[in-house]
């Protein structure tokens, strides 16, 4: 089986890359996608900006891509950032930017119970087939631990490992993670047939 998968995050591509090893599929990055205009992100849901990734890259691609949108939900936050996780301190900004931030507006929080969450669109041509959605429960740590991983991982505490996501090798990480949920449901959907 081969799936073409369009992002421009290298961690989130590295993981599916990996997962694809993993399952023996084959899951190839779409070429060239610096060189595409990425489209606005002007969902209020994962889901819409998913498809509207998908829609948008699968105009670049002979056959199916999939394409994901995914981040953090803070309870204490009210869900924030959610859809604005990649942006939580502005446009472009960087990891450790959005990560400070974070653990300033948690700074009082009683609770600091997250989840990520992920949600993959399949399309071809332009028309969305399907999407799956995938998450997991943590905590958000006072301070960072880690340095695997990419985005909120050194923040993410995962219970049942004793560990952050910082802390865990991506194959480790995939086998519990938002994406790596979201991920199976695709190719589960894929090897057994079109709903
Ligand atoms: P593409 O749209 O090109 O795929 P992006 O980084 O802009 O790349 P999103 O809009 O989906 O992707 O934003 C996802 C952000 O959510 C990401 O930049 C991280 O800050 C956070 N995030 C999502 N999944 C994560 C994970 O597994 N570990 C840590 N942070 C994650």
């Amino acid at each position: 089986m081969k799936i073409c998968c369009a992002t421009g995050n290298p961690g989130k591509l590295r993981e599916f890359q990996l997962a694809g090893r993993l399952l023996g599929i084959d899951i190839e990055p779409l070429a060239d996608i610096k060189a595409i205009p990425p489209p606005e992100e002007t969902g209020a849901t994962f889901e819409e900006n998913a498809r509207l990734k998908a829609v948008c890259y699968s105009a670049f691609a002979p056959g199916p891509i999939f394409a994901d949108d995914s981040g953090l939900e803070v309870d204490a936050l009210g869900g924030a950032p959610g859809v604005y996780s990649a942006r939580y301190a502005g446009e472009h900004a960087s990891d450790a930017a959005n990560n400070q931030l974070l653990l300033d507006r948690l700074a009082s929080a009683a609770s600091r119970a997250a989840r990520f969450v992920c949600v993959i669109a399949v399309a071809e041509k332009g028309i969305v087939t399907a999407t799956f959605r995938g998450t997991v429960e943590g905590e958000i740590l006072h301070a960072a631990r880690g340095p695997a991983g990419f985005g909120y991982d050194p923040l993410f505490f995962y219970p049942p490992l004793n560990a952050s996501f910082g802390e865990l090798d991506d194959h480790v990480k995939f086998g519990i993670s938002h994406r790596g949920n979201a991920l199976r449901a695709m190719l589960q959907y894929l090897s057994h047939g079109r709903r």
